[in-house]
């Protein structure tokens, strides 16, 4: 360990972070929003992303890069992870119930949920809570090659609950690609640097459709994040890739926002 002035101010600023995060958990201070995806060749919303904002009631909302990396931490990730499944369980049911186009509610799993021995039985076990139908997880790929054949195991036990399972930000974790083909999951998201680059020049556009043939010949689906222009739906749809996710349809919006969209079934008008 190195010592460095500055890092006092950094562990004080994150101790400053950490009590008031640790208010805004037991004051129930965290929203889901949720970023819907789309099938590429109708645009019908077929998912929705859920995504953890922080409601601090002296500012307006705190950005994630603030205080997802201190929940990390700070170990508080777990309870706060744990909160949002149960949240997203509870809108799906919802929405199962206002008969809504039923979107698959996709939830992010973090390193220190996944590492924890008992995951899939705390997954289990809030499952047990709601309807398990139209379920991901999404957990990233560097994060599942940490201990793959440890987090096999893991996975398997929750595909055996019913839930799917996404690679998140596929490309950017170093996969051994002799452990692709072993992971039990169901889909593929492209990391957005890839599709950013996809329309940068050549070089970038020949790693999209490597990764969208490895995937559809894994039968896996695969769903491209951060798509920002109508350059990149266009291409994306023309390489077969089957879902899409970004800004050019809609940023991460709040709960009423995101049923909106589900009543009408697409993102037009929505703002
Ligand atoms: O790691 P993961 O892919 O789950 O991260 C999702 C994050 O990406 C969210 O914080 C979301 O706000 C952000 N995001 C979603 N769509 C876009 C996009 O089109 N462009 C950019 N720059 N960020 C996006
Ligand atoms: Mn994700």
């Amino acid at each position: 360990m190195f010592y460095a002035p500055h890092l006092n101010a950094r562990a004080a600023e994150a101790l400053g972070i950490d009590s008031k995060l640790r208010r805004a958990i037991e004051r129930r201070g965290f929203v889901l929003h949720y970023q819907p995806k789309l099938t590429l060749l109708d645009r019908c919303i077929c998912g929705v992303e859920a995504l953890i904002r922080r409601q601090d009631p002296e500012r307006e909302l705190v950005p994630p890069m603030q205080f997802i990396p201190v929940l990390e931490e700070c170990a508080l990730i777990g309870p706060v992870g744990e909160w949002a499944l149960r949240q997203a369980l509870i809108d799906k049911d919802r929405w199962r119930a206002a008969g809504f186009a039923r979107p698959c509610v996709a939830v992010n799993v973090s390193p220190l949920q996944l590492r924890k021995t008992d995951f899939a039985e705390v997954v289990g076990d809030i499952l047990a809570t709601g309807e398990v139908g139209r379920l991901e997880l999404e957990i990233t790929e560097s994060v599942m090659m940490e201990d793959v054949d440890r987090n096999i195991g893991v996975m398997r036990k929750i595909r055996a609950l019913g839930v799917s399972i996404a690679i998140d930000d596929f490309g950017t974790g170093y996969s051994s690609l002799s452990y692709i083909a072993r992971l039990p999951v169901t889909s593929l998201k492209i990391d957005r640097t890839f599709v950013t680059g996809m329309t940068l020049g050549p070089e970038g556009m020949s790693i999209v459709p490597s990764i969208i043939a490895l995937a559809h010949s894994l039968n896996l689906k695969v769903v491209a994040e951060g798509v920002e222009t109508e350059e990149q739906a266009g291409m994306l749809r023309l390489l077969r890739c089957d879902e899409a996710q970004g800004y050019l349809f809609s940023k991460p919006v709040p709960c009423e926002a995101i049923e909106d969209m589900l009543r009408r079934g697409n993102v037009a008008s929505a703002g």
